[in-house]
């Protein structure tokens, strides 16, 4: 919605005579000191470490490829699930591209599940992936991009997960001249290009880092890796890239080309940058985070300000099918599963440890407590259960 307005009519039919409805809006706009385009947006702040790592990634790809990329970085995270005709769909004023089918995700892949993904309607979705963009920007005409953005998953949430990131897509178009003057097939020459470009990236922002190619799967790629970065004492999976299958290509009109593809977490890459432990820290609106981060300066390492210790409650509940960790997730933000069991009637019930911390103080048992037993935990727990059953 670009306005609350939005909500009068329906709110009219339904049958209210005196209201006030109050809500985020999103608008397309320039930033200035009192425009904002939406509330968060955090890869378009200048001072938060998310827009601090992506204007480092822009000036990685200016000066080494002669500023042939073209930056997009506020493309709606609205997209349809479905292959659409060959041109951009605008409908009232938004852009509609392509989360799953194309980039080749199968009719039957876990990602387009509802337990995995937002859906908005049957045929919309909060982007799962930045690379929902690709093939639209490809069908425009554009051979060199940048598109970095906000993507939403249903996830279980711990230091390393959150249901919103950001990525970053890049992709890159060969012409048949590129690789013809090496001894090299195209999609080996894209593939090896490919892994030279991520590396020198990760020197740019890192200097000297552990890392590892790993090789994996992508329905839009083929050969795909990831690339893992050693970060506190674990191998870190910081993006996901291959040579885009030929199929993407051929549908964007271009047959005799072969092209690579990368889609990064900024949030990981961030968090080994600054040295921020907790992904839900870069969501901090607490001065203490925010001002530690100053617009271009890569060299700064966070220092943590939340000394006071967790207070822990654990919780347990009868479970059915219709039950999955993802729904519960999104109700109780840092929950953990310490206990399932099965009795011998094949009732299953999990036991949930909530850890609750504050930033400014010690919490009490007492106050934790009370905040459970009246607070909106259970109110919420027991709405999801109602839903369900
Ligand atoms: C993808 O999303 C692919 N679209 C990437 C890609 C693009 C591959 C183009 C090939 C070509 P994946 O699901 O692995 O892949 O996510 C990419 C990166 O996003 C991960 O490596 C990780 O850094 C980050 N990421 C994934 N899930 C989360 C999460 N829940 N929280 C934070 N970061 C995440
Ligand atoms: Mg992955």
């Amino acid at each position: 919605r670009c306005h609350t307005s939005a909500h009068q009519a329906t709110l009219l039919r339904e049958g209210y005579t005196n209201f006030l409805v109050t809500g985020d809006v999103y608008r397309r706009d320039s930033i200035d000191s009192t425009h904002y385009p939406v509330f968060h947006q955090l890869h378009r702040r200048d001072n938060h470490p998310l827009g601090i790592l992506k204007n480092a990634i822009y000036e990685y790809f200016d000066t080494n490829y002669n500023n042939q990329f073209q930056k997009f970085d506020d493309l709606c995270p609205i997209v349809t699930t479905k292959m659409c005709c060959c041109r951009l769909v605008v409908i009232d004023g938004t852009l509609f591209v392509q989360n799953f089918d194309d980039v080749l995700v199968p009719a039957d892949h876990v990602s387009r599940s509802y337990n995995d993904t937002y859906y908005v309607d049957a045929d919309t979705v909060l982007r799962c992936h930045t690379s929902a963009h690709q093939a639209t920007l490809l069908r425009e005409g554009y051979t060199n991009f940048l598109v970095t953005g906000d993507v939403y998953r249903r996830d279980s949430i711990d230091s390393t997960h959150y249901p919103v990131f950001h990525q970053m897509e890049g992709v890159r178009v060969f012409n048949p001249s590129d690789w013809n003057a090496s001894s090299m097939d195209g999609t080996l020459y894209a593939a090896q290009e490919l892994k030279a470009c991520l590396e020198g990236l990760a020197r740019h922002l890192f200097g000297a880092v552990e890392m590892r190619w790993v090789d994996t799967y992508f329905p839009f790629t083929n050969p795909s890796f990831e690339l893992e970065i050693y970060f506190q004492e674990k191998w870190l999976e910081v993006l996901g890239c291959g040579v885009m299958e030929q199929e993407i290509l051929k549908r964007g009109g271009k047959t005799d080309n072969v092209a690579w593809a990368f889609g990064l977490g900024l949030e990981r890459l961030a968090m080994v940058l600054f040295d921020i432990p907790d992904i839900r820290l870069f969501w901090s609106t607490d001065k203490r985070f925010t001002s530690q981060f100053t617009k271009g300066q890569l060299g700064i390492k966070f220092k943590p300000f939340s000394k006071y210790p967790p207070c822990y409650k654990d919780m347990s509940f009868w479970i059915n099918d219709s039950f999955t960790e993802n729904n519960l997730c999104e109700i109780v933000r840092g929950v953990q599963l310490i206990d399932n069991f099965t009795n011998k009637k094949g009732m299953t019930s999990h036991c949930y440890r909530i850890t609750y911390r504050s930033m400014e103080r010690s919490l009490t048992d007492e106050e934790i407590n009370e905040l459970q037993m009246c607070g909106k935990i259970l109110t919420q727990l027991h709405h999801y259960h109602s839903a369900n059953e």
